[in-house]
């Protein structure tokens, strides 16, 4: 057993109690309340999930295992001269809860470079979609290939104990987690640079540094790509990407299945989507004023004229935050350090001095503050990765960390299949409301 997967292993056995003591003893306390709003509004905040991997706080935003974002970049173990900690330690931190020592994360790395080998089939199926093709769509079915590859699965067959369930959850997962990499830049070349061919991995480069050498992009983009990946790794339970891989796999569909689904949910323009919608809106507006920081009030009728026409503002509200996004402000250091001046950068920053005001004045929004969209393309755009459709990919390859570490515990912890109740109009007219009122609607 890896030193990674022996610690999990013990985390398991100590948590496991926990879970059982919570249903035996307190299973039938009520704790919370369900009104027709959030029924009727999407489960908005009914509190019907349970993770230990992150908690987002409206007001503070996400923290992983209890830490805040700055806590994570700063704590996790580094390259030497890297700024953005090694990917593979915030999956150590994710699975454990502990922040892994420098040797504990260069071992994950070689175990992480032992498991990279994608099979031939996988590029074949990246090869047989049009090139006009969604990227997010490509990335689905390129790991939906890969599902003939899942240990679960033979062993499920084979007749597993259910105590079992999460270990050869962890083998698919970290076999899949590995590859998502190579997977997103072999799309990227394909899709943008043909002419590159197929690049090989670097087995002495982890996560970030050879996503980033895949891609074709000098330093700092393995930092960027270690960023990105971070910080776009876990938002808690309740989110469509997160809540459909957690759904999927209930049903002990393997990781490759909920994965799979997980990037479906990510690919709608209310989700992930929206860092490709951000450019190019964007990109409307620098178009409309020739690459020349528009004023004020050209900013603010651009964004006015938007949201007059039914559309929202990619990039800012949430479902649960109710300030700006900490993801946000990562990348806003990380570009005020790195591209201060570059064009799209001062233009997202005109604009977060416009837009949350209009959208309060506008009164529809319950969070009118940006979130982690409306920064992450500029970052991408600077260093030549201009192709926004391709986005999502990175936000889908930093968001399978979250969801794999989740889908792990679900199974270690034996959380059963998922089966919210659901009712008619009729059902719902008659619980709220007075016999009187019933027969009157009824005439
Ligand atoms: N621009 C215009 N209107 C907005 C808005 C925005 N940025 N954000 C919310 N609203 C509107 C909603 O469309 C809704 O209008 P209706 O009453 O007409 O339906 C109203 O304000 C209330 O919505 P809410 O309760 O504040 O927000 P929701 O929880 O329903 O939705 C969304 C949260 C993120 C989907 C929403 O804020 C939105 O559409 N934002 C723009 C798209 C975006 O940036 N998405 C990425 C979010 C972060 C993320 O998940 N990344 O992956």
């Amino acid at each position: 057993m890896s030193t990674l997967k022996e610690k999990l292993h013990k985390k398991i056995i100590e948590h496991r109690p926990r879970t059982t003591k919570l249903l035996k003893d307190y299973g039938d306390k009520v704790i919370a309340k369900v009104t027709v709003e959030q029924v009727i509004g999407g489960m908005r905040g009914i509190k019907s999930l349970i993770t230990d991997i992150s908690y987002l706080d409206p007001y503070e935003g996400i923290r992983y295992r209890g830490y805040t974002l700055q806590e994570v970049l700063k704590k996790l173990p580094k390259a030497k001269g890297a700024e953005m900690p090694y990917v593979e330690g915030l999956y150590y931190l994710l699975l454990t809860g502990e922040i892994p020592a420098q040797n504990e994360v260069e071992d994950l790395i070689i175990d992480f470079n032992n498991r990279r080998i994608v099979p031939r089939y996988v590029w074949d199926v990246i090869d047989s979609f049009p090139s006009e093709s969604h990227p997010m769509a490509i990335l689905s079915a390129a790991v939906m290939s890969l599902e003939r590859e899942s240990h679960f699965n033979i062993k499920y067959k084979q007749g597993m104990n259910k105590k079992d369930y999460w270990n050869s959850t962890y083998e698919d997962a970290t076999n899949l987690l590995a590859k998502m990499p190579l997977i997103g830049a072999y799309i990227y070349n394909k899709l943008y640079h043909p002419e590159r061919g197929h690049r090989y991995p670097d087995p002495s480069l982890d996560f970030g540094a050879n996503f980033a050498y895949m891609m074709g992009k000098d330093k700092p983009y393995d930092d960027v790509s270690r960023m990105y990946f971070i910080i776009h790794a876990d938002h808690e339970s309740g989110n469509v990407s997160a809540h459909t891989g957690h759904l999927v796999a209930s049903s002990l569909s393997d990781v490759y299945y909920a994965t799979s689904a997980m990037i479906n949910g990510l690919a709608g323009p209310l989700h992930g989507l929206a860092n490709q919608e951000v450019l190019r809106w964007l990109q409307g507006l620098i178009d409309l004023t020739h690459g020349k920081l528009p004023s004020k009030d050209e900013l603010k009728a651009y964004v006015w004229k938007t949201l007059n026409s039914g559309q929202v503002i990619p990039g800012y509200g949430h479902a649960v935050l109710r300030k700006t996004d900490p993801r946000y402000t990562v990348q806003r250091e990380f570009c005020l350090k790195h591209l201060p001046n570059d064009n799209i950068f001062k233009y997202v920053d005109a604009l977060y001095n416009v837009v949350p005001d209009i959208l309060k004045e506008h009164g529809k929004a319950k969070n009118p503050w940006p979130n982690v969209d409306a920064q992450s393309g500029v970052v991408q755009w600077h260093y030549g990765v201009t192709q926004y459709d391709f986005y999502t990919v990175l936000f889908a390859i930093g968001r399978s960390i979250g969801v794999l570490s989740n889908i792990i515990w679900d199974r270690a912890l034996g959380y059963p299949l998922e089966r919210p109740k659901s009712i008619t109009t009729n059902m719902l007219e008659e619980m709220v409301q007075s016999k009187e009122e019933l027969s009157h609607s009824a005439h």
